[in-house]
């Protein structure tokens, strides 16, 4: 594709999950071969980096002109994914190697898609729209608009606030094969330690060895799920020391569980072995699981916060009003015990994050973004306390775990301090644990799952396979971007009070065994995309979630 222009630079780059110094997209844009010197910046920039610099552009053009194209684009920390969906990619043994060093690069492009119908938003509001405008004015008069005080009498030193998982920083993973099967090995162990209780495993390897006509259970990740000629399920499980095969008959209760599985995910399979023992006979199929007893921690006193995301600052259909509407009513006497702010992802609009994303754009520079994001922040009372993670649109590594903003963004939005953390992180807010995660892996359950158990319309019944599976991204090699580390940052080990997503654009809530499943609608109105595929966004409404009973009320500012 011809690369002069910065803009497609900019594109190009963050398709692969760049950010770019501004001189640097200048000094590509103004190479010979602009495409090659691109390519061969990325090659030559180290592993971990997320932004292409002016040095890494100056090395490969003062190299030689004309840089060679490298032979495996794209096949680093940043970019990596995998198109393999049969133990290639998610193996948990060493000598499986050779296969599939170099996952692809997924085009990001969803697959099929379900909802999008008529439904109106489950939505509560209290007050109607006329009595939030009017209060809207009010505030903005007491507040001076810019300011960022309110007139809110509230007492800082009440509050608690504790990060847990927050990876920024952390990131040791280098792309490498190798450092995949780390990561899966560690999955295995977290997810499996909360199965062996319930059921009496044996690693594949004894199994392979077992007499035929015993008993035997296995825990391990899912490698293969597909029908038999004959109208059956065969699921093979991977363990650290090999593979096997489970049949799950047709006419079994069970086989409704079996359009739950995803790949890779943990799950443990009870039966009977084959007369041969060439295979098991599934009587049963456990989830990790959230237990039922789980009983939410609560504040001790009255205080709520508002759970958002998807601000999409930058993009053509961003709801500035809306969000105006929505930052002067928290000035607002009756947002007073609102004092925590969650955004679950995509502050901004991005560029290059879907084709043809820029024939939408706003604002087109994704400083510049920012920037207004960060004065769109300030109106909100300068005494809430914010935390960020980033999303699929924002300017940090595509690959999740996502850290959170580097130095140059946060500093864009220092005015209000937010905690900058990422994606996935778990905040715990006056004693409730709020898993946040931005969300991609639900277009994936939602692809994969039947309407009734996870669809664009109810996307909270989405959130509640997430908890069941203790994962928050089970499948590689789909839409999700994964990122080997050193650890499984996805699973989720300690169960949340809350758990809060984004990204589908759809409001939903609802509790699973006592967790509160929260996904927060948009600031953005429907987009030419989401006309194509019937897509109806919920824009301009915010979740305010009381700390103190977790019950939701919703406001509608749109
Ligand atoms: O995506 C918001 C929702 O819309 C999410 O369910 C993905 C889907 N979406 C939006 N634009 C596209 C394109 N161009 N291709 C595929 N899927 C899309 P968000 O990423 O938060 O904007
Ligand atoms: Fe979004
Ligand atoms: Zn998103």
């Amino acid at each position: 594709m011809p690369l002069e222009t910065p803009s497609r630079i900019v594109s190009e780059l963050a398709s692969r999950g760049y950010n770019a110094e501004r001189e640097a997209v200048t000094l590509l844009a103004g190479a010979p071969e602009p495409a090659l010197a691109l390519e061969a910046a990325i090659e030559h920039a180290p592993d971990d980096a997320l932004r292409i610099t002016t040095e890494h552009v100056r090395a490969v053009l003062d190299a030689d002109g004309a840089p060679d194209a490298p032979t495996a684009p794209g096949a680093d920390a940043a970019t990596a994914t995998g198109s393999a969906r049969k133990g290639a990619g998610a193996s948990l043994q060493d000598d499986a190697e050779s296969a599939n060093e170099h996952p692809s690069v997924s085009t990001g492009t969803a697959g099929s898609r379900s909802g999008g119908s008529e439904g109106d938003a489950p939505v509560e509001t209290k007050g109607s729209n006329d009595d939030l405008a009017a209060a809207g004015t009010t505030a903005a008069e007491s507040t001076a608009a810019q300011s960022p005080s309110s007139a809110h009498d509230r007492d800082p030193s009440l509050r608690s606030l504790e990060i847990a998982n927050d990876m920024t920083g952390q990131s040791t993973g280098t792309g490498e094969y190798k450092h995949f099967v780390r990561t899966f090995r560690d999955r295995y162990e977290r997810l499996s330690g909360l199965l062996r209780g319930r059921v009496n495993h044996r690693p594949a390897e004894s199994i392979q060895h077992m007499a035929g006509g015993e008993d035997a259970s296995m825990i391990g990740l899912v490698n293969d799920v597909r029908s038999t000629a004959s109208g059956h399920w065969l699921i093979e499980l991977e363990d650290t020391t090999g593979t096997f095969p489970a049949l799950v008959m047709k006419d079994k209760g069970i086989a409704d569980m079996v359009e739950e599985i995803m790949m890779d995910e943990c799950i443990a399979i009870d039966g009977t072995l084959a007369d041969d023992s060439g295979i098991l006979f599934a009587d049963s199929i456990h989830f990790p699981d959230i237990p039922r007893t789980h009983k939410p921690s609560t504040a001790d006193r009255h205080v709520q916060a508002a759970l958002i995301s998807d601000v999409h600052v930058g993009s053509d259909e961003f709801m500035a009003d809306a969000w105006h509407r929505f930052a002067e009513w928290l000035h607002t006497e009756e947002a007073e015990h609102v004092e925590y702010l969650l955004i679950c992802g995509d502050m901004v609009e991005g560029v290059g994050v879907y084709p043809d994303q820029d024939e939408e754009l706003d604002i087109v520079d994704i400083y510049e973004q920012y920037e207004t994001f960060a004065e769109h922040l300030k109106e909100v009372p300068g005494d809430m306390e914010i935390v960020m993670i980033p999303g699929n649109h924002d300017a940090v590594r595509l690959a999740e775990p996502q850290p959170g903003f580097d130095e140059e963004l946060r500093e864009i939005m220092a005015a209000h301090d937010a905690r900058i953390v990422s994606n996935p992180a778990t905040v715990t807010v006056e004693g409730v644990s709020i898993l946040m995660y931005h969300g991609v892996s639900l277009d994936e359950v939602i692809a994969e799952l039947p309407e009734e158990k996870a669809s664009y319309d109810e996307p909270h019944k989405a959130m509640y396979q997430l908890l069941k599976k203790r994962h928050v991204a089970p499948q590689y090699g789909g839409h999700v971007r994964m990122a080997p580390e050193e650890k499984d940052y996805l699973t989720i080990d300690e169960v949340p009070d809350v758990f809060h997503t984004g990204h589908v654009h759809k409001l939903g809530w609802g509790k699973y065994h006592n967790v509160l499943a929260v996904n927060s609608g948009c600031w953005q109105a429907q987009t030419d995309f989401q006309k194509s595929v019937n897509i109806d966004p919920d824009a301009g409404y915010a979740p305010i979630l009381d700390l103190d009973t977790l019950e939701m009320t919703v406001r509608k500012f749109s």
